[in-house]
């Protein structure tokens, strides 16, 4: 395997762009005093900020009470699984979207729906959280985020702000990086950040590591169907797309394929490894896939360095992280992590090395030092950068003109506290970046609030970067572990009030509702065939439709719950009591739960979505006998 890959090992230029250590400090110092005249004055995230504060030109910092933020903020939840919707600049969290957990509130992983998408499972680690894009920015119709924990991939609908499908990627593990199309809504490309023998179904050579894989795997964004995957070296970690459907690429660490950590961290240099999509969808076309394992998904084989026709393996410096793609499409940037150097490559170079004229290593234009620890980078509207560096708890901000004309292009260092994981500005990810905001996601706040026990809270730190230098305008605690965030102009999210009754989320419900000759709209009705029993009720403030129904003991249950109040803001629920049963429908809604009626008895189910001055009435009996 190390043989073929001589051609990943061009020599690197170091020095040519570098910052020395003395400016480094100097820099470092100026951003540690600035950063202390602003957090004086600040509150904390969510708390309102005197308007003095906010310069006349750059974006509104305040926002009062019965104000309306300008930003949606989507946050991954990290190990909780979920996602949550923050307003940006005020810090409030507006919703948190249950995806591969368990939740009480909604009933994700209680209800039929959910069920047949969660599959039995009920955690997930949710790192990276992406918009459907057309035309190089948000179009508004769907998020995507990735379960690092059980390789799977999941998609939320943006006009209801709900998780919609979950697909599970075949011979992956520790799906991590992904990243959508940027031209139309098309695919989502995925990546494995553990490789592993394939097939990944137990057999063959389970300990020789020098025979596992990973794959790089591309997801239709609609149907959400596995459409290919590709094998590569080393293992993958941060994904991107280009701007114009082109590329896929990603940051592949441990090149040296090793299982251990010393194994893993041998050599000076891995890749950005990026994926001509044109050919390997010619050869998906043309029959040249093979599959693995049970699975029906067609493979391609993009190992073998330069031998690749699909595959172009960039060297860049040293276990890289994050890449991220200006706004602009011309550059890639990533991220050193062990290197304090960040690499930029420019695209348009890209074809030329696939097609040998160049070597891999001849797209990287500028490899600036930015600092210890470099992880990920976010884009203002002003060909700037700011990269997130880990161990130096510092956010870099630098021009990506200084560092391709080989000037020294940091511009401001600025503290954040503490250990930066990601970072992102307003619109980064697009076209559209507008250099308003910036948030620092710190996996650390040690003393920045009040101790909680061991286990403690991140810190977010927003940033004003309108101006010539970053702003500090307040922080606030997260659960864990909010990985990565987006920060959308509001325009561009425009979620319902009230479910059409004709949504394809009550499919199930609707299917059984016409096999059993009712309505899911005026519904009242206790049907028992054999060993299970149907009941359809709907909610009207403050009543069901049914104050009690009788179930023979041992019979499985099927409650089907319609909301019929078509008001604004006005839930109900289902909450059976001693049946760990729980569940809501939002206005117009309706969602099913089954069960055993397994103990005799008598039990309560009521709603628990205050709904009406008599919501404490809103309940019901179960009478199993
Ligand atoms: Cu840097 Cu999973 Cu995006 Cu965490 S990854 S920081
Ligand atoms: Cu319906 Cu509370």
């Amino acid at each position: 395997m190390t043989e073929k890959k001589d051609d990943h090992q061009d020599e690197i230029k170091s020095g040519e762009v570098q910052t020395s250590r003395r400016d480094f400090f100097k820099t470092t110092a100026m951003g540690m005093a600035g950063a202390g005249a602003v957090t004086m004055g600040i509150l904390p995230f969510g708390a309102a900020k005197d308007a003095e504060a906010s310069s006349a030109a750059g974006p509104k910092e305040h926002v009062g009470p019965g104000e309306l933020d300008e930003y949606y903020g989507f946050w991954s939840g990290g190990q909780s699984g979920e996602v949550r919707i923050i307003g940006i600049p005020s810090g409030r969290e507006l919703k948190r979207i249950p995806v591969f957990n368990w939740d009480a509130a909604y009933g994700w992983g209680t209800t039929n729906f959910s069920k047949s998408q969660m599959k039995g499972r009920i955690s997930g680690d949710t790192h990276h959280f992406h918009l459907s894009y057309k035309d190089g920015t948000y179009d508004g119709k769907y998020g995507f985020v990735n379960d690092k924990s059980q390789a799977r991939l999941a998609r939320i609908r943006l006009d209801m702000l709900v998780t919609d499908k979950i697909v599970d990627i075949p011979n992956a593990a520790g799906t991590h990086g992904i990243f959508p199309s940027r031209n139309e809504i098309n695919a989502v490309y995925c990546n494995s950040e553990f490789r592993v023998p394939l097939p990944y179904d137990g057999s063959g050579d389970l300990e020789d590591v020098s025979k596992y894989g990973c794959l790089h795997s591309c997801i239709d964004a609609e149907s959400m169907e596995v459409r290919w995957q590709i094998q590569v070296d080393g293992n993958l970690d941060l994904c991107a797309t280009d701007y114009e459907g082109k590329y896929s690429m990603a940051c592949c660490y441990n090149s040296e394929e090793g299982a251990t950590l010393p194994e893993m961290m041998g050599k000076d240099r891995d890749w950005l490894v990026i994926f001509n999509l044109e050919r390997i969808e010619a050869a998906i076309k043309a029959g040249k896939g093979t599959t693995i394992g049970n699975s029906k998904v067609p493979v391609l084989d993009g190992r073998g360095g330069a031998n690749s026709e699909y595959t172009l393996y960039i060297p860049v410096p040293k276990s890289p992280h994050g890449v991220n793609v200006d706004p602009t499409g011309k550059y890639a940037v990533c991220s050193g992590k062990l290197s304090p150097t960040v690499s930029v490559v420019e695209l348009s170079k890209v074809d030329q090395a696939f097609a040998g004229k160049i070597k891999p290593r001849d797209c990287v234009i500028a490899e600036p030092e930015v600092g210890l620890g470099p992880l990920h980078t976010a884009f203002d509207n002003k060909g700037n950068a700011y990269t997130s560096i880990f161990l130096d708890s510092v956010v870099t901000k630098w021009n990506i003109a200084k560092a391709i004309a080989g000037e020294n292009p940091v511009l401001e260092k600025v503290d954040v506290n503490y250990q930066i994981g990601h970072i992102n500005a307003s619109m980064s990810e697009t076209k559209d970046a507008d250099g308003n905001w910036m948030v620092a996601l710190c996996k650390f706040s040690k003393d920045r609030f009040l101790p909680v026990g061991p286990f403690r809270a991140e810190n977010e730190q927003l940033f004003n970067i309108s101006g010539k230098k970053m702003k500090m305008v307040h922080e606030g605690a997260a659960h864990a572990e909010p990985h990565d965030a987006l920060i959308v102009s509001r325009d561009l999210i425009r979620p319902e009030k009230v479910w059409p009754r004709d949504d394809r989320r009550f499919e199930i419900e609707r299917a059984m509702a016409k096999k059993h000759g009712v309505t899911l709209e005026a519904a009242a009705n206790v049907i028992t065939e054999g060993n299970h029993t149907y009941v359809y009720m709907v909610g009207i403030a403050p009543a069901f439709s049914l104050s009690k129904f009788n179930v023979p003991l041992g019979n499985t249950v099927t409650v089907v719950l319609t909301n019929m109040d078509g008001v604004e803001d006005l839930s109900h629920g289902f909450c059976l009591t001693q049946h760990d049963i729980n569940f809501g429908v939002s206005p117009k809604e309706t969602a099913s739960v089954t069960f055993k009626a397994d103990k005799k008895g008598v039990f309560w189910y009521y709603c628990p979505w205050f709904c009406h001055a008599l919501h404490l009435e809103m309940r019901g009996r179960m009478i199993v006998s």
